[in-house]
């Protein structure tokens, strides 16, 4: 898809993953400070990259995109929603800003982050279980969303992330922690597309090879982003010994190496989708 398509195509399809979104959540038999707390959090303005990457996987193997596909897209946003609540909180990364704006226990405390986060991941499993698709294909999704966000996938690689911070990771070991932390909702927004067009095992795999390679190209330009922005505040360069958080692409490799590592896995990921040609 060139640049040109993917912005019309997430113009069109990003206001029905909204309203797929407020549907759900605005209608839970919850206290209303739990559902205006996870709703603060679905609503601070995300990207919603991982719903419309399930949508463009299912237009690219000519799926259809109707109501059942954008629950299955929509019920990720909310694990992925949890996450950064979670992320946020004191006992983890400590933030107070996360787009922006006030994190969630910031406004709402933690206790009532926690739950919020909680109520956003069971409310995901719930949506995913209620969608109108056979039942096998439903199972499968259901399956595959938890090994992606529990202790096979997200989960192990928040925890690689702090263990981590106690050392400094090799390459390799960063690459794990952040095939988990990021890669693994990733991977599963193009399982998720190839499971419900049910594409064939090579096509599914090179749709997962693409997912990793994603994950993997987000996170380095994501670190890149941190490193050039200190380096703009700080007025100078910041070396290797310097850099504040050594477990970073530009931290291991340095921000040359981090552009080329950038460069080498976008082709990486192009390469993967051209088995599709
Ligand atoms: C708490 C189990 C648990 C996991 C947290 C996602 C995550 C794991 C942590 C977030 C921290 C972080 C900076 C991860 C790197 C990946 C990344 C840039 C995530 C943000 O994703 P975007 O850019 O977010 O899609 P928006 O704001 O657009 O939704």
């Amino acid at each position: 898809m060139s640049k040109e398509s993917w912005n019309e195509f997430a113009a069109y399809y990003l206001p029905k993953v909204e309203a797929c979104l407020q549907d759900y959540l605005s209608k839970l038999a919850a206290y209303p400070r739990l559902k205006e707390a996870m709703m603060y959090s679905v609503n601070a303005g995300g990207k919603r990259i991982r719903p419309l990457l399930v949508l463009a996987v299912i237009k690219t193997l000519n799926g259809q995109l109707n109501q059942a596909s954008l629950q299955v897209a929509a019920s990720l946003e909310l694990i992925h929603t949890y996450s950064l609540i979670h992320d946020d909180l004191p006992e983890m990364d400590n933030d107070d800003l996360r787009r922006g704006k006030p994190t969630n226990h910031k406004v709402f405390g933690q206790a009532l982050a926690v739950l919020a986060g909680d109520g956003l991941l069971t409310t995901a499993f719930e949506l995913l279980g209620q969608v109108k698709l056979p039942a096998e294909t439903v199972v499968q999704l259901l399956n595959y969303l938890a090994y992606a966000a529990g202790p096979q996938g997200m989960v192990n690689g928040q925890v690689g992330d702090i263990e981590g911070e106690k050392t400094a990771l090799s390459l390799a070991e960063l690459e794990q922690v952040h095939a988990g932390k990021t890669g693994a909702l990733l991977v599963y927004a193009c399982q998720a597309g190839s499971v419900i067009c049910q594409a064939k095992q090579p096509i599914q795999m090179a749709l997962e090879n693409y997912g990793r390679n994603f994950g993997l190209a987000f996170q380095i330009y994501d670190d890149i982003l941190d490193r050039v922005s200190t380096e703009e505040q700080l007025g100078k360069a910041v070396n290797k010994d310097q850099a504040e958080h050594k477990n970073t692409y530009p931290g291991i490799l340095g921000l040359d190496g981090a552009y080329t590592k950038l460069a080498q896995t976008i082709a990486a990921a192009n390469q993967a989708l051209v088995s599709l040609k």
